[in-house]
């Protein structure tokens, strides 16, 4: 396991790389451009230019998280072939320089949904939460003013503003997008981009949905195990694989998470593991927590144990943290929090190494 960081880059921290390499054990970071509009070629010579940034901070840099898909892909429109080419071509860059992991989505319109940015817990930390009652008062138009204005001036991936500029409009196309049309159109996407990523060595790792449910009657589909199971068979590819988010598919109890890693640890299609704590309080309402399994409502423990067992060797990194300590920046997305969060990880890990060597 190597265990990881997310880092947003120099200009969008409020600290520096050499922070994230005093938490022990990183060696890696999670990193990507936030600067090419979705769809737009990945330039090398930027992809090189943060790749050294990392390699001279002593850290290394082989995981990718997110290459954002075009909607004209998802939806199937007319244009999705030049995009498709767009993405093939990063992909190629991105292999260039070393990687060999991406982390992508395919959810429609909205990324990942909250309604509360900065919820405060009793102990006074601030997570982000999830309240189906709240989001069904909302019209998209004001949940993405919403997101904006709660994020305080802080870019939020995935909800990038070229993206939400024309939201009716998008919700218009979205009208004729069932599930199936979805499965099909990333079937269609899977197939062109998988035989390059596998010629050039990246294992594309999709990252489930959340939350793992449709939010504003769009289609969501990376949502189960059953459907995660569909959609690596609809190219037969080690480089079709997963990233295995606890919070994402977690949100829905339904989902056994130490029972979907082995799953699909054993068919060797789990690439990129997010793990954090979520507390749900009832169906479709949820906050973030510690990562601590006391905390919240999946047991972290087991979910290591389940990426012990099944001899897991990729990057793995705490997905989100409080803001804890009086830290301000990006929701979710502390230093500190996801720092305690890797000790947590780190003992279980080395407690299961050790207890194996006892054997
Ligand atoms: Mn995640």
């Amino acid at each position: 396991m190597k265990m990881s960081f997310r880092w947003y880059g120099q200009q969008n921290e409020s600290y520096p790389l050499q922070y994230v390499r005093q938490i022990p054990g990183v060696h890696h970071i999670v990193g990507a451009l936030f600067d090419v509009p979705v769809g737009e070629v990945w330039p090398l010579e930027k992809i090189f230019a943060l790749k050294q940034e990392v390699e001279s901070a002593g850290l290394q840099l082989e995981t990718i998280e997110s290459v954002n898909v075009h909607e004209e892909i998802k939806l199937g429109g007319p244009a999705r072939d030049r995009y498709i080419e767009n993405y093939i071509q990063t992909l190629q860059n991105l292999a260039q320089v070393g990687i060999n992991v991406v982390c992508y989505n395919f959810m429609p319109v909205f990324d990942w949904t909250r309604t509360e940015l900065a919820k405060t817990l009793p102990d006074g930390s601030q997570v982000l939460a999830y309240d189906a009652r709240v989001l069904r008062e909302l019209t998209p138009e004001k949940m993405a003013a919403k997101m904006e204005q709660d994020a305080k001036g802080v870019m939020l991936t995935g909800w990038e503003k070229d993206r939400l500029q024309s939201l009716q409009l998008l919700f218009d196309k979205y009208k004729h997008i069932d599930e199936a049309a979805l499965f099909d159109n990333l079937g269609y996407f899977l197939r062109a981009i998988i035989p390059v990523a596998e010629t050039c060595g990246i294992k594309l790792a999709i990252h489930p949905d959340d939350p793992p449910w449709s939010v504003f009657g769009l289609p969501r589909i990376t949502t189960c195990q059953a459907n995660l199971q569909r959609i690596i068979d609809l190219v037969d590819s080690p480089s079709n694989g997963l990233t295995l988010c606890s919070g994402s598919l977690g949100a829905n109890p339904a989902n056994d998470i130490p029972a979907i890693i082995r799953h699909f640890g054993k068919q060797g299609r789990l690439h990129f593991g997010h793990v954090r704590n979520i507390k749900i309080h009832q169906p479709g309402v949820f906050a973030e927590s510690s990562h601590k399994t006391d905390d919240g409502s999946l047991d972290i423990v087991e979910i290591m144990q389940a990426y012990w067992d099944i001899g897991f060797s990729g990057p793995l990194r705490p997905d989100h943290g409080r803001m804890i300590w009086g830290e301000t920046g990006r929701p979710g997305y502390g230093l500190y929090d996801r720092g305690l969060g890797i000790m947590y990880l780190h003992g279980i890990w080395d407690t299961l190494n050790k207890q194996n060597c006892r054997k």
